[in-house]
């Protein structure tokens, strides 16, 4: 793939939509571990991207550092393209280009106030949508075929997808913001509620981010779905990796038909909005493992490796059947300067050699599953 392209793509479907503004909003990454070949590497488009920004095929546009919050003007509309994609396996992706569908989908940004303007080109013969969780939308942009809200086989469709500040209302009470780790599927594929198109790869991450938000350094994307993560079955799930100290955001998504519990080795966060705790006082609860059922979703940002170092930590499913039939991965912390850390690579290779002895049966059940409906 030459990144020049892609984010001469990007640039291009920018300029057709609205003016490049250095401040604005953050978007558009993709899911770093989604585990397609197509897959964008993040790093490597950020480089490419220069000084503009425009990262991983690019909703939009991030400049913002670590040490500098994210700003944005009020209320921008962006406009972007998102093809849904057949890909091997019988599988199915979103992706910002047609060459570079993934399994989960390109996170998606926004800030507070901001709209998304989305074209979803349908280059499958499946009838198929998309539809977010937490964002404002009319009936029309549901996603839900009762609706009449999707995309017929090779059918291109807008979806506008709005997002509102908290406000303030009677009794000295506030009415909630859009501001969340939220995210986007199928609903259209296979049944009324896109059964086929979720077990298939239709999702992604939505972030809906409050003006002043911490950007991440880096930010991985696990999708409990049924028995697999992000459809692999370990040892082939994701291996995220980070430099020591880096700011990493995860997001956590729940699909399927099985409840999960999402657990990360050596790190915690505290149970709110951002993961972080806003003072010294903030009751929020200092979690390591949270629930993570279909339709659920959560994210946080933590340093990689504080107050415990570098080295191959795990992540996983906490229901004990899963995590023994392939429902972990690998959270790769490198030393400070992107060296590997001392028996990193031994574990890496003790992991890939594990025999998940059930994994080759729960992937085949999960097949079943996915077989309906196309
Ligand atoms: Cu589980």
């Amino acid at each position: 793939m030459n990144d020049d392209n892609v984010v001469g793509r990007a640039l291009r479907r920018w300029g057709r939509g609205m003016t490049l503004n250095r401040d604005d909003l953050a978007g558009g990454r993709t899911a770093e571990g989604g585990g397609e070949p197509q897959q964008l590497r993040r790093r490597s488009l950020l480089a490419a991207a220069g000084v503009l920004g425009v990262t991983g095929g690019a909703v939009a546009v991030a400049t913002t550092t670590r040490s500098e919050p994210a700003q944005a003007a009020e209320g921008v509309t962006k406009r972007i393209t998102i093809y849904a994609v057949a890909l091997p396996g019988n599988q199915f992706g979103y992706g910002l280009t047609p060459d570079t569908a993934t399994i989960p989908g390109p996170v998606l940004e926004m800030y507070e106030g901001d709209t998304l303007e989305i074209t979803l080109v349908n280059t499958t013969n499946q009838r198929l949508s998309i539809h977010p969780h937490g964002v404002d939308y009319s009936t029309d942009s549901d996603g839900a075929p009762f609706n009449n809200s999707f995309n017929a086989p090779g059918e291109t469709r807008k979806y506008v997808w709005r997002s509102h500040e908290m406000t303030a209302t009677s009794g000295r009470r506030f009415l909630p913001g859009s501001a969340g780790y939220w995210h986007y599927h199928d609903h259209a594929m296979g049944t009324d509620h896109g059964t086929a198109g979720l077990i298939k790869g239709l999702y992604g991450a939505l972030i809906v981010r409050r003006r002043g938000d911490i950007l991440p350094d880096k930010q991985f994307t696990v999708v409990f779905n049924d028995l697999q993560i992000n459809n692999k079955v370990a040892p082939n799930t994701p291996m995220f990796e980070a430099n020591l100290g880096q700011r990493v955001e995860w997001l956590a998504i729940g699909h399927g038909n099985f409840f999960h519990t999402f657990h990360l080795h050596a790190h915690r966060w505290a149970d709110n909005r951002t993961g972080y705790l806003e003072g010294p006082s903030d009751p929020s609860p200092v979690v390591d493992n949270k629930d993570l059922n279909p339709g659920n979703s959560f994210g946080f940002q933590v340093l990689a490796g504080d107050s415990v170092g570098p080295g191959a930590w795990m992540y996983h499913c906490h229901v004990q059947s899963h995590s023994d039939t392939g429902m972990a991965g690998i959270f790769l912390v490198r030393n400070a300067d992107g060296t590997m850390p001392p028996g990193a690579q031994e574990a890496i290779d003790r992991f890939n050699g594990h025999q998940h002895a059930a994994a080759a049966k729960a992937s085949a059940q999960t097949h079943v599953h996915g077989g309906t409906g196309s």
